[in-house]
């Protein structure tokens, strides 16, 4: 398995996808999307543009879907949720659709949609993804992370750390680093693995999201190391279930 890093969508090879993509936004999108399958959500379904979001939404029965997302960190105008996976219960999202955009994470799913096999990752879901990419195998696996806006994320960077790292561990030498980004996102994991929060409250959207209110709880559920044993994977293009 030769393994990349990119920080994010904008940043991948054009014309090119290999064989997995792993997608990573930790603060918050990937984390909510972990939540949200655990509580037993049917599936979520993820756009970049909010405008066919709505589109697909209404055409599912209003009793089985939830309209979920944010711009800049809040709630969409209309929606019945934002992004927080805190606010993620059993009774709230079981046996229903989310239909899901955000600012950064569900632009970085867009981008590697045509990938043969396409998971998610969160620090909660760590060892869950490890787990699958070492049973699967795949030759070349992309880590895609979301950043914001264009720029890199120290969250998103930690988790491809946590990720290599458990792969390193585990994987009896298959698993290679095959880019600097790579590297360097080892090289955070290692310096914040034992203050995980510490290092969401550091990192300039943790920052942002403390400037909004508080975050407490959703700072609580995205620090979480392999508490989620299940692997978000798209079943078809833009879709996310429970694997
Ligand atoms: O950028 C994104 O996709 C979001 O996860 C950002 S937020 O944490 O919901 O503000």
């Amino acid at each position: 398995m030769k393994i990349s890093y990119f920080h994010f969508a904008d940043n991948v090879p054009s014309n090119l996808l290999p064989e997995a993509s792993v997608v990573v936004d930790v603060l918050r999108a990937t984390t909510t999307i972990a939540f949200a399958l655990e509580q037993g959500a049917e599936a979520v379904e993820t756009f970049a543009d909010i405008e066919q979001l709505r589109h697909r939404a209404y055409q599912w029965p209003s009793s089985s879907r939830l309209m979920l997302g944010e711009r800049g960190g809040k709630k969409i105008d209309g929606f019945d949720m934002g992004n927080s996976p805190a606010s993620i219960t059993r009774e709230v999202v079981f046996g229903k659709r989310l239909f899901m955009s955000t600012t950064n994470g569900t632009r970085s799913l867009e981008r590697v949609k045509e990938s043969n096999s396409l998971f998610t990752l969160a620090l909660s879901n760590r060892k869950a993804v490890a787990e699958k990419l070492l049973s699967e195998s795949p030759k070349e696996i992309w880590i895609v992370g979301s950043g914001w806006e264009g720029s890199y994320s120290l969250e998103d960077s930690l988790a491809a750390g946590a990720l290599i790292g458990y792969l390193l561990q585990h994987s009896r030498d298959t698993a290679k680093i095959a880019n600097d980004e790579l590297t360097a996102a080892l090289a955070l994991w290692n310096y914040w693995e034992n203050d995980i929060e510490g290092c969401l409250r550091t990192a300039s959207h943790g920052k942002r999201l403390v400037g909004l209110g508080n975050h407490d709880a959703d700072f609580r559920c995205c620090a979480q190391l392999d508490q989620i044993d299940l692997v978000p994977k798209q079943v078809e293009p833009g879709v996310l279930c429970a694997g």
